[in-house]
């Protein structure tokens, strides 16, 4: 087991689409492990890939209150339950301490592998569905900021510009 570093916006990095998973072998179920821990470790509900780094289509997410019902997604995809719209804000590690409302699907069917490669289907809602929305934008390398005006961006760009220093 190993914590991850997770790349702060606007490390580049952050921008690189992932390809998908060949194969769910060993190196990728350890990364899935090391991916989970930095997760707990951060407090976060969902981590993608791309944000430790590492460029193919992998997500971990646990929304149990216990922290003990880690979801593993590997080359997931999605499609929307009907055209209602959530209304939860949400937050990213990779930008962190803001929060926005976006236009997402309230329910969605997941797609996925799990840690042995075998494919699953899941019914999302609630925070489960924006969680993996927000998730699969990572791996297209988009931020949940990416939509923002001008003047919202620039004061995200001071902010995290001076934590760094
Ligand atoms: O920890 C996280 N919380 C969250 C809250 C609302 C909507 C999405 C998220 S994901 C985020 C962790 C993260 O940055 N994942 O990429
Ligand atoms: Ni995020």
């Amino acid at each position: 087991m190993a914590l991850l570093e997770i790349l702060e916006y606007p490390d580049p990095r952050l921008r690189t689409v992932a390809r998908p998973v060949a194969e769910v072998n060993d190196e990728i179920r350890q990364l899935v492990s090391d991916m989970l821990e930095t997760m707990y470790e951060a407090n976060g509900v969902g981590l993608a890939a791309t944000q430790v780094d590492f460029h193919q289509r992998i997500v971990v997410m646990d929304l149990s209150e216990e922290c003990n019902q880690p979801q593993v997604l590997i080359n997931p995809r999605y499609e929307p339950i009907g055209e209602e719209k959530s209304d939860l804000q949400e937050g990213c590690l990779s930008v962190p301490g803001f929060y926005e409302l976006l236009d997402r699907y309230a329910r969605i069917r997941l797609i996925a592998l799990d840690r042995d490669g075998k494919e699953y289907t899941k019914e999302c809602e609630g925070l489960a569905a924006v969680c993996v929305q927000h998730e699969l934008d990572h791996l297209e390398g988009k931020l949940f900021i990416d939509n923002l005006s001008r003047l919202k961006l620039d004061r995200i760009k001071k902010k995290l510009g001076k934590k760094k220093r």
